[in-house]
């Protein structure tokens, strides 16, 4: 892994943004396939997706709805072990999405004058499910739970096909499992140009009114400029980890965790923040153990030696918080003595694993936490998949007569102050003898 010196450094924003490790942005080149893909299925339709599919998914599709007995097929055929992991990753998955549902609030603002606050379900969800270098039944799991805890009330899963022309069998059985009968064997940005869009011919796809979940730089492209139309949770780039630890990090844990993010992707991003130039060795070590019996040790080696991926080196914790609040990663560990105290100081971070004990994948799977989350420096301002994704705030006014006298005379001088004279009228029409 590269090494970035950052001791001495004033490390204000500026140069954090300019110093810290991040993959490339997606080629321009990328954005202008997609737009000519999107378009093409806009107007082809399914055929243009079946096209798409033979092309990018060397896959001829039949049809591209997946009939409800294959959905019932792979739960039966579903490893027990598998099973029971799911049925434990949903039922946490639900206790933190019930605790996340929002309330709605009706405020006074004096006798007669209210506003209240709901909170009503986006009603149509297209749910994405990657393919590609791995099977995401996971990501099933943390797209379904918290929009069916919001009460979306139609909710469609895409996941790119098989050769056999359907998506991965866990896919669909955890899709069963939590009883989405909707599942379309598409992927890529045909698929996100379907949801959107909708498909009106052979095969008949409802547009969407929000499209979630991860997926590669075909689906990021794609989802980003559809966004015009239709919601989207978020542009997601490769996956990250930034890890804070000091001298008392276990080393084998911290190379550990860095390996397992690495395993996504060869564009994941790595990087370890610390103080200690002793544990940078004992962590080099341990990587240099770990990684070449690791299944997928090149991928691996290529996302470590990444331009993304480094250990960056700083004078002291305080440093070490500011870089990590600088990179506002995906996944944030925090690997240090009183390490509670020190993650109530990120607060720019996806999620943020505190200690010895709750390391990444435990996120991924089983923690009860979204494991769909904000990359590429967004979690300063973006949050992961949660209840909220799934939300919309709408308010209701509601004055009486008097209440309304109350600010009769504010509306028309902030009106008059705007150069908006007939909504000064509307107010004042109302009090005309
Ligand atoms: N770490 C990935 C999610 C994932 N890992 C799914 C395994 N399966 C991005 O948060
Ligand atoms: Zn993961």
């Amino acid at each position: 892994m590269n090494i970035l010196d950052f001791r001495g450094e004033s490390l204000s924003k500026r140069f954090l943004k300019q110093r810290l490790p991040r993959a490339a942005e997606a080629h321009a080149d990328v954005e202008r396939r997609v737009a000519d893909l999107l378009a093409e299925v806009q107007t082809g339709g399914t055929r243009a997706v079946k096209d798409f599919t033979k092309r990018f998914d060397s896959v001829e599709l039949e049809s591209v709805r997946v009939p409800a007995s294959e959905l019932k097929r792979a739960e039966d055929e579903l490893d027990p072990e598998v099973r029971a992991a799911l049925i434990e990753s949903i039922a946490r998955a639900r206790k933190v999405a019930d605790d996340q549902r929002p309330a709605d609030v009706r405020t006074e603002l004096s006798s007669g004058a209210h506003v209240t606050t709901r909170h009503l379900p986006i009603e149509r969800v297209g749910l994405y499910v990657p393919g590609g270098l791995a099977v995401y039944p996971s990501t099933v799991v943390m797209n379904v739970v918290p929009a069916q805890t919001a009460g979306s009330s139609s909710l469609a899963i895409a996941s790119p096909p098989q050769g056999n022309g359907l998506p991965h069998p866990t896919v669909l059985a955890t899709a069963h499992i939590l009883g989405i009968d909707e599942v379309w064997a598409m992927g890529g940005a045909q698929a996100i140009g379907a949801l959107a869009f909708g498909l009106d011919d052979e095969e008949q796809v409802a547009p969407v009114d929000l499209i979630t979940g991860p997926g590669n730089a075909y689906v990021a492209a794609a989802k980003s400029l559809v966004r015009s139309q239709v919601g989207i949770d978020a542009v997601a780039g490769p996956t990250e980890i930034i890890i804070l630890a000091d001298e008392t990090a276990d080393p084998a844990f911290v190379a550990a965790d860095l390996i397992s993010q690495a395993e996504h992707d060869e564009l994941a991003a790595s990087v370890l923040v610390t103080d200690s130039t002793g544990l940078v060795d004992r962590v080099r070590s341990e990587l240099a153990a770990q990684v070449p019996s690791a299944h997928h040790r090149e991928r691996i080696d290529t996302a470590l030696s990444g331009r993304q991926s480094a250990i960056v080196l700083v004078d002291d914790l305080d440093a070490g918080i500011q870089v990590v609040n600088g990179y506002a990663g995906e996944h944030v560990e925090v690997h240090t003595a009183e390490a509670h105290a020190v993650a109530g100081r990120i607060t720019n971070g996806g999620a943020v694993f505190v200690g010895d004990w709750a390391p990444v994948s435990l996120g991924d799977y089983c923690a009860g936490s979204n494991h769909v989350l904000p990359t590429m420096g967004t979690a300063a301002h973006g949050s992961g998949l949660g209840v909220h994704s799934f939300i919309k705030v709408s308010q209701v006014i509601d004055y009486d007569r008097s209440a309304l006298a109350e600010v009769a005379e504010h509306v028309e001088a902030l009106a008059a102050s705007e150069q908006l004279p007939a909504h000064g009228r509307a107010v004042s029409i109302r009090f005309e003898e």
